[in-house]
């Protein structure tokens, strides 16, 4: 079984903020866990490096478009793995074998007939690099997202018939219900194919940082035709001296923010048809994580406003999977949400640290202080036993539909089940008399393996953390397989385990 999943290409006019790091670790969630399930998953995230937004920026700090794309994507570079990304590639749309491939696919949808040159007249945000519809303009010309003035363009371009792509984008719509998740976004894009598609514009004849349109060379392409092609592009060559096409050829899923749904959901499958290649099976749209700023008011972290909470500096203070698992947790995937200091610290407190942290480490403690650092091997407690029943299989079913907030809730609920599991036993009663000491050994077994079992379900959100603590249980298996409670056996030793979620200093 292969799984090829995808981040958006960032775009290289400015530093990665938490924006671009939360759909990465989304990405990176489904990546790892789908190898837990040992399927062959290719991982892609890059960096959208050509266009007006690059050109501009580059312009304005004296540089070079180029020297503006390699300054920046190094950050993103970096980034990957402060987040712990796993990603198998990271493409930059100027590596000269996507610039090449790009022009092959392109010249097959000309010479398939889907182009033609014309005039071109109408609003363009030069941030977005999209020309608006009259729907898509906020008042005063100006644009709803960045909102800054548009610029009204007139030049003769070349144009990608999207109107002829009406009638199968339909059809692509009503035979696949699930492939634009969630249903408000797949009706969204629906509704604005039904609105009546126009041809759009595929060149610019004035920019010359873009990709050489190869049948006009007086035009670079658009540069959303170049970005969207990368997730095809990347496979003829991340792998050197092997095509993975074949293999990961159409994606399994693309995730990416809600800002850029037209793009992927309306024109992308229209351009694939154009070049008689499948399209995707699935994309998943995820909602904006929002600043709470002083006033209580919440905004898009953006680049372009200017209120942008810096991931770097949050993983100084509470650590990659602290980053990795409040993203998720706080924010259900597929929505918009608030983040802030103040909920993170406190889910990294009574969640991480105490739910979490603190059952792990006085588990362990239990085992060595009156077991000798011994699971003892005996069956575990089919009480407990009864509430983990189907929780592999239910996070399995979730992930699949890349439900990733409600996954760890599920799972959550189980470590919240071990804590009451400990309160309940008090090990620490049993462990006063000699009569109930099988008690103690099933409480003691039990509690090991929920602890384990609860851990390989959350390599993916938090890696380091549950290999940290996996490896203090001796057991170190990741495969779905064995992760059912009651999968392992006891009568393994156990080893010291520093605090997970420490005071942050
Ligand atoms: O649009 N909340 O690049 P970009 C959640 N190059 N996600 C956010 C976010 C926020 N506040 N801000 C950004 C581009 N993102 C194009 C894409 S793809 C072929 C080309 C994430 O640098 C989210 O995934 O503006 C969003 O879609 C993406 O960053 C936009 O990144």
């Amino acid at each position: 079984m292969a799984y090829y999943v995808t981040t958006p290409i960032y775009y290289v006019n400015a530093a990665p903020h938490l924006g671009h790091a939360y759909t990465t670790i989304g990405a990176d969630i489904l990546a790892r866990h789908h190898r837990q399930r040992g399927e062959e998953v290719f991982f892609l995230t890059g960096t959208d490096e050509h266009g007006e937004p690059v050109a501009k920026v580059a312009e304005q700090e004296g540089v070079s478009p180029k020297e503006l794309a390699d300054r920046n994507a190094q950050r993103f570079l970096d980034l990957l793995p402060r987040i712990n990304a796993s990603n198998d590639f990271f493409i930059r749309t100027t590596d000269p074998r996507h610039e090449a491939k790009v022009q092959d696919v392109m010249q097959r949808i000309h010479d398939n007939g889907h182009t033609y040159k014309a005039l071109y007249e109408g609003w363009y945000c030069p941030k977005c690099a999209d020309f608006k519809t009259d729907a898509e303009i906020a008042e005063g010309h100006t644009c709803p997202i960045h909102r800054i003035p548009l610029d009204w363009e007139s030049e003769e371009n070349w144009f990608f018939r999207l109107s002829t792509f009406e009638e199968p984008l339909k059809r692509l719509y009503a035979d696949n219900p699930e492939w634009v998740a969630p249903r408000t976004r797949y009706n969204e894009a629906l509704a604005f194919i039904n609105g009546g598609l126009n041809d759009v514009s595929l060149s610019r004849g004035k920019l010359t940082w873009g990709i050489t349109v190869p049948w006009d060379p007086d035009h670079v392409f658009y540069v959303w035709f170049d970005a969207l092609l990368n997730y095809y592009t990347a496979l003829s060559f991340a792998r050197d001296g092997e095509d993975l096409t074949s293999t990961f050829w159409p994606a399994n899923l693309h995730i990416i923010g809600k800002d850029i749904l037209k793009f992927h959901a309306v024109f992308w499958p229209a351009m694939l048809m154009a070049a008689d290649l499948p399209v995707p099976q699935r994309e998943l749209i995820h909602g904006y994580l929002l600043m709470r700023d002083s006033s209580g008011e919440e905004t898009k972290m953006s680049k372009s406003l200017g209120n942008v909470l810096d991931p770097f500096e949050v993983m100084d203070t509470f650590g990659t999977d602290a980053l990795r698992y409040y993203c998720f947790r706080e924010v259900n995937f597929g929505q918009d949400g608030g983040v802030s200091t103040t909920t993170f610290g406190e889910r990294y407190e009574s969640e991480l640290a105490n739910d979490y942290g603190n059952l792990a480490s006085r588990t362990l403690a239990m085992i060595g202080r009156y077991r000798d650092g011994v699971v003892p091997d005996v069956d575990v407690d089919p009480a407990l036993a009864a509430d983990f029943d189907g929780l592999v299989p239910e996070v399995c079913a979730l992930l699949d539909n890349a439900e990733i907030t409600q996954a760890l809730e599920r799972i959550w609920t189980r470590v919240r089940r071990l804590n009451r599991y400990v309160e309940e036993q008090a090990p620490w009663q049993l462990a006063k008399d000699d009569a109930k000491a099988a008690e103690l050994d099933t409480a003691l077994r039990s509690l090991a393996e929920g602890i384990r079992a609860v851990t390989v379900l959350l390599h993916p959100y938090i890696p380091e953390t549950a290999a940290k603590l996996l490896e203090a249980l001796g057991e170190t298996e990741l495969a779905l397989d064995g992760a059912a409670f009651g999968a392992r056996p006891g009568g393994g030793s156990v080893g010291e385990l520093a605090p997970l979620f420490p005071k942050p200093q």
